[in-house]
């Protein structure tokens, strides 16, 4: 496969934006190669600048569950620029997209929309602290909850990827409030909590861990959790970025029946554009400037093209059907992945929540951070630049999710079984 075009990019690109990327993990660093530029997509195929073209698992890092170029999303977005692109003043489709998200998400009484998922897990770290009065907060290792100070703490994603879990530039000070248990062990949260008896503001998980891998709850943890917030006086934030409208249409809250205090949301509510929000219980959120004193303000928040490909594509999943269908294809896709890594006698450990899927290359059960960094990162290296060979689209590092969307067919499932039968032999 020839990558000419995007070597000569990605060298105009390392020239002028650092390390050539604007988001660490898309470099391909970690998996030794030039990153791909796109050039254009459609459904779940993704072209780069060489005309190859490949079955896309990483959707944008999850937006994209109804595929690339949806009718609909394109015709609403075009529609909405014809009457301007941003005011800085409130519009109507603020209220609806907000009616739509406090429907359908078990946690959520009143929202605010921002513009990424980092400035919603910021911004509700900082509402649960204001709501609270108090300053430490808790996450888990491996958990990523975007880039702000406080969250870059034993961070998963870019972060584990390149081996910087605490970044640089985190003043000690700051870190000093994050508190860090262990995914899936409620006793870690329980010691944390009594070293530091009526200091901690907030707990945030991604119910579904996805910037480690993809890794499901355990039974009891999610609820575990939620009995010692309600005990402790701690606001429970769950950050469904990533799970929000993905595992379900009421994110990973109401697939375990879990309801947290505060939730956070971004990619798949913007449609593909940059979006993020965060919400949670009337009491909480009225903390909130200007109906409260803890302040959060954007340029860009609420943007008119944003909520209009978020309601379009909120419409699209509230189809009867839509759900059963893309976990049918997503079961697929990962047991197919999974059998035949096994007929190449090549050991992987598969996890699967509706279409977050992940190969990790472990034989042993991956369930929190320290089991999945013992992953044969050098094996997953060579799996992913075969698949890439073979026109399989994978997210370039063992430390991530792929997604599957409503627009992969049968064909693009086998095609990706058939590669990954070809590669486990390869690699084994
Ligand atoms: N934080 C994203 C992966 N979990 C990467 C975002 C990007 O590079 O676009």
């Amino acid at each position: 496969m020839n990558h000419k075009r995007s070597s000569i990019l990605f060298q105009q690109a390392k020239a002028v934006i650092p390390g050539g990327v604007n988001s660490p993990v898309r470099a391909f660093k970690s998996v030794g190669a030039d990153p791909l530029f796109i050039k254009k997509a459609s459904g779940c195929t993704i072209y780069d600048e060489d005309d190859n073209c490949f079955v896309d698992y990483v959707g944008s890092w999850g937006p994209m569950i109804i595929g690339h170029c949806h009718p609909d999303i394109i015709k609403t977005v075009q529609d909405t620029m014809t009457s301007g692109a941003s005011f800085g003043a409130p519009t109507e489709r603020e209220t609806v997209l907000a009616n739509m998200v406090i429907d359908a998400v078990p946690s959520i009484e009143m929202v605010r929309m921002v513009s990424s998922g980092t400035e919603a897990t910021m911004s509700a770290i900082r509402l649960a602290r204001g709501y609270t009065g108090r300053d430490k907060i808790m996450k888990f290792s491996g958990c990523y909850h975007g880039h702000s100070d406080a969250l870059l703490v034993k961070a998963g994603s870019g972060a584990a990827t390149f081996g910087v879990p605490d970044s640089p530039g985190v003043p000690a000070d700051f870190a000093k409030h994050t508190l860090t248990a262990e995914f899936n062990s409620l006793e870690s949260v329980r010691v944390l909590i009594a070293n530091h008896k009526e200091a901690i503001a907030c707990i945030i998980v991604e119910p579904v861990a996805g910037n480690m891998g993809t890794v499901p709850p355990r039974e009891g943890f999610l609820e575990g959790l939620r009995e010692i917030c309600t005990n402790e006086g701690i606001v429970l934030i769950f950050d469904e970025v990533m799970s929000g409208f993905r595992v379900a249409y009421g994110g990973a809250q109401e697939l375990y029946g879990v309801t947290p205090d505060m939730t956070t949301l971004g990619k798949i509510i913007g449609g593909g554009l940059p979006v993020g929000a965060f919400g949670g219980t009337r009491e909480i959120m009225e903390k909130l400037s200007p109906s409260g004193g803890v302040y959060q303000a954007g340029t860009l928040s609420g943007n008119p093209l944003a909520m209009s490909a978020g309601i379009a594509t909120l419409n699209i999943l509230k189809q009867p059907g839509f759900y059963a269908s893309l976990e049918e294809k997503s079961r697929a896709v990962a047991e197919g992945i999974s059998k035949a890594a096994r007929n190449a006698g090549y050991p992987i450990y598969s996890t699967r929540v509706g279409s977050m899927f992940c190969a990790f290359f472990n034989k042993n059960e991956v369930y929190d951070w320290p089991t999945a960094s013992q992953c044969d990162t050098k094996a997953f290296a060579k799996y992913f630049l075969a698949m890439l060979e073979e026109g399989v689209y994978l997210a370039p590092s063992q430390f991530e999710t792929a997604f599957v969307s409503a627009a992969h067919t049968e064909k693009d499932i086998e095609k990706t079984i058939t590669a990954a039968t070809k590669c486990f032999k390869l690699i084994a």
